[in-house]
């Protein structure tokens, strides 16, 4: 079993596909080991976002990300981060395969309608950066 960070976009959120997108998880058989609905501080995202910040997209990713507000989740399942991953589809959701989340929801690239961390190490610090051991057990 491996653990993969997930948020609903601010974008998904407002357009009430937050329950869509919770059903697409379950019912592909990720477990939601954590769920938490917040709306980000600036301070926060950038934080999140620290390996962007020289993007040109940078600022332009934080208004976005802080618009409001987004749910936060620990996902569990074999091989979660590729899984969770392949079920999003690609950044660009002109560009994501058929059947796929951000194909579904997605507007454009920024607004991707969900987040998933790219790899392991990722996934553990993006997990440890939003939820406490507690909620993680
Ligand atoms: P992914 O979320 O698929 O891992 P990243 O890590 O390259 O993609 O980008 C992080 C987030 O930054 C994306 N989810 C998207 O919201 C935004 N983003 C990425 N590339 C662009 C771009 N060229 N223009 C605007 N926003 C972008």
């Amino acid at each position: 079993m491996e653990r993969t960070f997930a948020i609903v976009k601010p974008d998904a959120v407002a357009a009430g596909n937050a329950g869509a997108i919770l059903h697409e998880i379950e019912k592909a058989g990720f477990k939601i080991v954590a769920l938490r609905m917040t709306r980000l501080s600036r301070e926060q995202a950038a934080g999140f976002y620290a390996v962007h910040k020289e993007r040109p997209f940078f600022n332009g990713l934080l208004d976005f990300m802080t618009e409001g507000p987004v749910v936060l989740m620990a996902l569990e399942a074999p091989d979660a981060v590729k899984a969770w991953r392949d079920l999003m589809g690609a950044t660009n959701p002109e560009k994501a395969a058929e059947g796929t989340i951000r194909k579904k929801f997605g507007t454009n690239i920024e607004r991707n309608a969900t987040h998933g961390s790219d790899a392991a190490e990722t996934a553990a610090f993006e997990l440890g950066y939003f939820f406490r051991g507690y909620e993680l057990r």
